[in-house]
C-alpha cells in the first residue's frame, strides 16, 4: 500500500554554534542532518579526526550524517590556475577520509567567486514573515554604482543605466546598506563579509576564464575526483546556480537542463551527480523540472526541495514550498516514481524557509531559521505522504 522509498528527511546544521539545535532538526521528524567542517579554510584537507569529531556530535544526538553540504571547491580550481593540481589532490583525501566516515554524498557547487546570491534577505511578506529575495535592478545597481565594477557600465543600455540611477537616487541610505550587506554576504555558514575590494580582485582571476573553459575546469575536476569518489562509495552533488544566470559578468555553468546534459557527457563516472535544487532551477522559466527529473533522476544523489516566484523582470522571492511558480505536487511525484524505479532512498531537505512566529528579530542564518523550514518539510512530507499511497 505504501511506497517501500521514501526520501530521507534531513535538516542542514551549521555546527555547534548554530541557533538551530540537533535537538530541533530531531524534533523536525528528521532523521539526519546535511552538514560540513565550516572552519575549515576552503581547499585544506578535512582530517579524519575533525570529520569523527563532528559526526560523534551527530550520532550522540541520535542523527545521523551521510550528506557532506558542501565540500567546498577552491577557486583556483575553478580558474584552473595558481595550485590547482594541489587544491585537486587535498580535495582526493577529503574524499577519502570523508568515505572512510560513511558519507554517501557530497555536495559541492562551482559557481565562481559567490554562491547564492541575494538582494534582500529579510524581504517582508504580506502575512509578516520574511523571504529572501532577489531584486535585479537592485543588483544591477549594485554592481554599477557600489561594487563599480571594470565593465559593467558596457552591459546596460544608456536608458537603463538612467533607469536605475533614478532608482539609486530613490533609496535611503538604509536600503543601499542594506543592499550591500547583502550582496556582499560571505559564503554559507560564515559570519565573514565579502569587500568590494576582494570580491574585484577576485573577478580579475576570471577574466580569460569564459563559459568554455569553466566547463573544461570543471570536466577536469570530476574525471579527477570521481574515480577517488567511486572507489570510497561516494556520489558528488552539484549544487546548480543560483540565481541560475551570469551575474557580475561571470560565467555560470550550471543553470538550465542544457548544462546538466553537458556535464554528464563530459564526465559519464557513476559517481557524476546532481544535486537537484528545484529553488535554483525553478528560478528560470525555460527549465521544466519534472522532464529534468525524467532525464537525469538515477545521477540525482540529493534533492533541495524550494520554491521560487519570479516576475517579468527578473526578479524572484522565496515562496512558500507548496507555491511559487514550481509544481511541488509534481516534482515530488516524479521523485517518488523515481525512487521505486530504482529502489532507493534519496535525501532530500527543505532547501530554506520563511523566518516566521518565534523566529523573527533572532539571529540565524539567512534562509535557515528552525520554523520556517519546518514548516517546508512538513508540508512536502506531507504532499509525498499522499503521492505514495498510489504505489
Ligand atoms: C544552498 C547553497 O543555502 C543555499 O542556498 O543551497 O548555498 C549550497 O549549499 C551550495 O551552493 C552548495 O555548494
Ligand atoms: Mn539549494
Amino acid at each position: 500500500m505504501s511506497a517501500i522509498y521514501k526520501m530521507e528527511q534531513l535538516m542542514r546544521w551549521y555546527g555547534p554554534n548554530d541557533a538551530v539545535k540537533l535537538e530541533h532538526i530531531l524534533q523536525a521528524g528528521c532523521t539526519g542532518v546535511v552538514t560540513a567542517l565550516h572552519a575549515i579554510p576552503v581547499g585544506e584537507i578535512w582530517s579524519s579526526e575533525a570529520i569523527k569529531n563532528h559526526l560523534d556530535i551527530i550520532e550522540a544526538k541520535g542523527l545521523t550524517w551521510t550528506v557532506v553540504e558542501s565540500l567546498p571547491v577552491h577557486e583556483e580550481i575553478k580558474t584552473g590556475k595558481g595550485n590547482c593540481a594541489q587544491w585537486i589532490e587535498n580535495y582526493k583525501v577529503s574524499l577519502r577520509n570523508l568515505g572512510a566516515q560513511g558519507i554517501k554524498v557530497v555536495t559541492y557547487n562551482f559557481m565562481p567567486v559567490l554562491d547564492w546570491v541575494r538582494t534582500n534577505v529579510e524581504h517582508v511578506l504580506e502575512d509578516g514573515s520574511e523571504a529572501l529575495f532577489f531584486n535585479k535592478d537592485e543588483y544591477d545597481l549594485f554592481d554599477l554604482f557600489i561594487l563599480k565594477r571594470p565593465g559593467a557600465m558596457e552591459e546596460h543600455s544608456p536608458e537603463r543605466i538612467a533607469l536605475l540611477k533614478e532608482k539609486k537616487a530613490t533609496m535611503s541610505a538604509e536600503d543601499l546598506a542594506r543592499l550591500r550587506r547583502t550582496v556582499l554576504l560571505g559564503l554559507p555558514g560564515s559570519d565573514i563579509p565579502f569587500t568590494e575590494e576582494e570580491v574585484l580582485a577576485l573577478l580579475e582571476t576570471y577574466k580569460d576564464t569564459d563559459r568554455a573553459a569553466l566547463k573544461a575546469n570543471l570536466a577536469h575536476f570530476l574525471s579527477e575526483v570521481c574515480p577517488v569518489a567511486e572507489e570510497v562509495g561516494i556520489k558528488m552533488a552539484i549544487h546548480p546556480d543560483d540565481p541560475p544566470y551570469s551575474v557580475l559578468g561571470l560565467s555560470r555553468i550550471l543553470s538550465c537542463a542544457a548544462d546538466v546534459d553537458d556535464l554528464m557527457q563530459a564526465v559519464p563516472n557513476a559517481a557524476n551527480g546532481l544535486c537537484f535544487c528545484t529553488g535554483s532551477f525553478g528560478a528560470r522559466p525555460d527549465n521544466d523540472l519534472p522532464a529534468m527529473i525524467k532525464k537525469w533522476g538515477s545521477r540525482i544523489n540529493f534533492l533541495h526541495l524550494r520554491n521560487t516566484k519570479r516576475d517579468s523582470n527578473g526578479n524572484f522571492f522565496e515562496a512558500n514550498h507548496l507555491e511559487g511558480d514550481t509544481d511541488m505536487y509534481t516534482v515530488i511525484d516524479e521523485v517518488v516514481a523515481l525512487m521505486q524505479k530504482e529502489g532507493r532512498s534519496i535525501p532530500m531537505r527543505p532547501d530554506h524557509g520563511h523566518k516566521m512566529l518565534d523566529d523573527l528579530g533572532k539571529k540565524t542564518y539567512p534562509g535557515y531559521s528552525a520554523i520556517g523550514r519546518l514548516r517546508g518539510l512538513a508540508e512536502l512530507r506531507g504532499v509525498e505522504y499522499a503521492v505514495a499511497r498510489k504505489y
